[in-house]
């Protein structure tokens, strides 16, 4: 804390770039790229959630000091001697560390910013809290964990781009739940991405998979891992990224509504990546032995290609394609993903 207070201010900004580009590559490139009234706010806004998420993912910190750090942090975030308690890897445990920088440069953004900021924070560190004790068992816990992580930070960037002027009132009053739509994709995508990350977790595993879902494969989520219930497992895979599908018409919706290029290339670019994984995991037993990523190559043309409505659609059918002729007959979910895959292509 004293050390932020004693840096000019430009020094605790730099932190805040430099600590983005480190934690994420492509979040640095689109938030880098937006016009200078929205470019801190939503640079601090990644920030703030990231240092939430830490705690959140720090399966080190047990429970009972855990829920209440996650129901705070909302405060904690105003408060320039805040001490963290340790928690995080590398990067992280930097932001963790060296977290009053990041409250320097939020409290001086605009007060709509912060409040929007802030009360974002505060609900879905209340989401997690709640799913530190439960399990996402039904579809619905799905969408309810999904929301809370990844939902909220759609609906509240989309109250940023209202109160910057540089968008339509309308993002702030009435799109939640397309907002909420853009998020769903993103995360179900990550979630279904790192599975075998997430059971590896140390000390203890983590699980997003829903019950009732991976409940018609195996009998524990963990068994999804082993080669000899591959099939099943594949099959499980198959069947969630359909799910995550369902998605994929609203966000086409929300960013055809997109005016300003910068906040559009800002939408665009992480869903179309999502679809690209979402092709690429389909039907793919690597899933289950790493982390499965698109090639660089790919990522490079996606950032380069999602500048306006007609490229995106471009680049939603082409992905749709390859993930439909991935599509086998002895799929059980078979005429569900084909049929979610020809209504996005529709959309597009
Ligand atoms: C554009 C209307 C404020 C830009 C962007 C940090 C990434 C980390 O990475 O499995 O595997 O550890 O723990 C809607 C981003 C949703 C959220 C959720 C798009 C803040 C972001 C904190 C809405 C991103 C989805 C946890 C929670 O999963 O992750 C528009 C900005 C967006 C952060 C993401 C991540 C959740 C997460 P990992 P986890
Ligand atoms: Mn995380
Ligand atoms: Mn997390
Ligand atoms: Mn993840
Ligand atoms: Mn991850
Ligand atoms: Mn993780």
């Amino acid at each position: 804390a004293d050390e932020a207070k004693k840096l000019p201010k430009e020094e605790n900004l730099a932190f805040c770039y430099d600590m983005l580009n480190k934690v994420s590559r492509s979040f640095a490139i689109v938030i880098q790229q937006l016009d200078e009234e929205l470019r801190d706010a939503v640079c601090i806004f990644y920030l703030v959630l990231r240092a939430l998420d830490t705690i959140e993912d720090d399966m080190a910190i047990d429970n009972a000091e855990k829920v209440p750090q996650l129901l705070k942090f909302h405060e904690d975030i105003y408060d320039p001697e805040y001490k963290h308690l340790t928690c995080g890897e590398k990067h992280y445990k930097t932001l963790m560390v060296e977290y009053p920088k990041v409250t320097n440069v939020f409290l001086r953004l605009k007060k709509p910013y912060k409040d929007v900021i802030a009360d974002i924070t505060r609900r879905m560190g209340k989401g997690m809290a709640d799913f530190i004790e439960s399990e996402v068992n039904t579809l619905k816990d799905w969408d309810v964990y999904c929301h809370y992580v990844a939902g909220l930070v759609g609906i509240g960037l989309s109250d940023l781009w209202a109160g910057s002027k540089l968008e339509e009132k309308k993002f702030k009053t009435e799109m939640e739940d397309l907002s909420n739509a853009m998020g769903l994709f993103l995360q179900k995508t990550n979630i279904v991405r790192d599975y075998l990350e997430d059971i590896q977790e140390i000390p203890r595993p983590r699980m997003f998979w829903p019950r009732v879902v991976w409940g018609k494969y195996a009998t524990s989520l963990d068994d999804l891992q082993y080669k000899k219930n591959r099939t099943n497992a594949v099959h499980c895979l198959n069947e969630l990224i359909t799910n995550a599908l369902t998605h994929a018409c609203d966000s086409l919706e929300y960013m055809s509504r997109v005016k300003t290029p910068s906040i559009f290339r800002f939408c665009a670019i992480p869903q179309v990546m999502a679809i690209a994984t979402l092709a690429e995991c389909y039907d793919n037993g690597k899933v289950f032995e790493g982390v499965v990523k698109i090639r660089r190559g790919l990522s490079a043309r996606i950032m380069l290609s999602s500048n306006d409505t007609y490229q995106i659609g471009q680049g939603f059918k082409h992905f749709v394609k390859i993930l439909k002729n991935k599509v086998r007959k002895e799929d059980p979910n078979r005429k569900e993903t084909m049929r979610l895959c020809d209504l996005a292509t529709e959309k597009a």
